[in-house]
């Protein structure tokens, strides 16, 4: 395995929301954590860290936490490391590319994360850079053993098992948000997504009479999220605690959490709304039925990337099955109409338990591809050879 004794720079810039320092975040613990590299973290937006890791000092300079050294953009190090990870293309300080020529570290630019095909055939690639002798590796994350596979920590799904299969834990998590789970076998959804989804309309099919038939649901949105809808809804303003009770629907809104909290939300769920990139993995390694909102391109190109998912997510599923996800998704992220949501919705709501079974083979495929820190270190091994 990799020296210990190698440092490794990564650069992360927040373009918008959380998901970019979400993953850099995540990757930078784990490389301590598991390979025991010198991490140290380069950002240029403290305050967006501080709403997914609380201990974030959004006034320092430099601060270590949880064993990752966190410099700020503008006191980036002038020194390169052995090792230099661009996140998402993110563009490199010029004085720290000039240091680089100086000391030509291994130069990898992860990129985002796409299950469409070419992503294959670039996972890897070189890029030499006209201007400079340096060379820069392109690292994709992906859902096949031909490309970087998925972040997963070594021991999360040992803990998600141990969690989910303890009903006193998920109450005292449930507590914790101040969350009621009442009655005890209503079916608890989160909800994350982009402001343009149709979250009006979900919350109407939801608490339709008409599908009391189906156990009572529990609505949680972490505070920031699908605001006017659940505003609406709720008659008063969406903040943290804020809840309601019209129908069959419970909605309660509820702090936007540490990372780590929010998995947990994601395990306790019956079924999660998920968006982005990093919201939408932690999804998959929870097991549990999701549905995703993907983030929203220029001519549509996010319907491109949306499909090459359900592509490869429902390959092993029933015909039945993979009609009601499609279906479903297509839906949440092109519709608005309660009355187009209604009819999909009880399509999926009647596949969510079968669907619960196959997240666990999905689950176990994807970790045959072998997890993206590791792939990542084995990569850089055999460049350092
Ligand atoms: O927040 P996102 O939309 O982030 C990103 C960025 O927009 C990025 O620019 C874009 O390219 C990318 O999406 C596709 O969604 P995402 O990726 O799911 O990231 C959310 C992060 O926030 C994730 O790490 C989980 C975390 N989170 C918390 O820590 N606490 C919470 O309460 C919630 C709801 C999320």
């Amino acid at each position: 395995m990799l020296t210990t004794n190698a440092s490794l720079h990564l650069f992360c810039r927040v373009v918008d929301n959380f998901g970019d320092v979400g993953v850099c975040w995540r990757l930078a613990r784990q490389l301590v954590h598991e390979y025991g590299v010198a991490v140290t973290l380069i950002i240029d937006d403290l305050h967006s860290f501080q709403k997914i890791c609380p201990e974030i000092d959004v006034q320092a300079a430099v601060q270590q936490t949880q064993g990752v050294l966190i410099h700020d953009w503008n006191a980036a190090p002038t020194q390169a490391a052995d090792i230099v990870i661009e996140a998402f293309g993110c563009a490199l300080p010029a004085d720290y590319l000039t240091a680089m020529v100086t000391r030509p570290p291994i130069w990898i630019n992860l990129e985002y994360l796409s299950a469409e095909e070419w992503v294959e055939g670039c996972h890897t690639l070189a890029s030499p850079q006209s201007s400079s002798s340096l060379v820069k590796y392109f690292f994709f994350p992906g859902f096949s053993n031909q490309t970087g596979g998925l972040l997963l920590e070594r021991d999360l799904i040992r803990q998600r098992d141990a969690f989910q299969q303890d009903a006193a834990a998920m109450a005292d998590f449930f507590t914790s948000l101040k969350v009621q789970v009442s009655p005890p076998d209503a079916c608890k959804i989160s909800l994350f997504c982009y402001p343009d989804a149709p979250c009006v309309s979900l919350l109407q099919v939801l608490q339709r009479d008409a599908y009391a038939h189906a156990s009572p649901v529990i609505c949680l949105v972490p505070e920031g999220v699908a605001v006017e809808a659940v505003s609406a809804f709720l008659g008063k303003p969406a903040i943290a605690g804020a809840n309601a009770k019209r129908g069959n629907l419970t909605l309660q809104v509820l702090p936007f959490m540490p990372q780590a909290d929010y998995d947990k939300l994601l395990w306790a769920c019956d079924l999660n709304f998920v968006r982005g990139e990093d919201s939408f993995v932690r999804a998959q390694w929870a097991g549990r039925p999701f549905v995703w909102h993907i983030y929203p391109q220029t001519e549509a190109a996010h319907l491109v990337k949306l499909d090459a998912f359900l592509k490869c997510y429902t390959a092993n599923m029933s015909p039945d099955m993979e009609r009601s996800v499609t279906d479903w998704w297509h839906v949440w992220n092109t519709e608005n109409t309660e009355q187009t949501l209604s009819a999909q919705w009880q399509t999926f709501h009647a596949a969510m338990p079968q669907l619960q079974e196959y997240g666990r083979d999905w689950g176990q495929q994807l970790m045959a591809n072998g997890d993206l820190a590791a792939n990542l270190m084995m990569f850089i091994k055999n460049r350092l050879k």
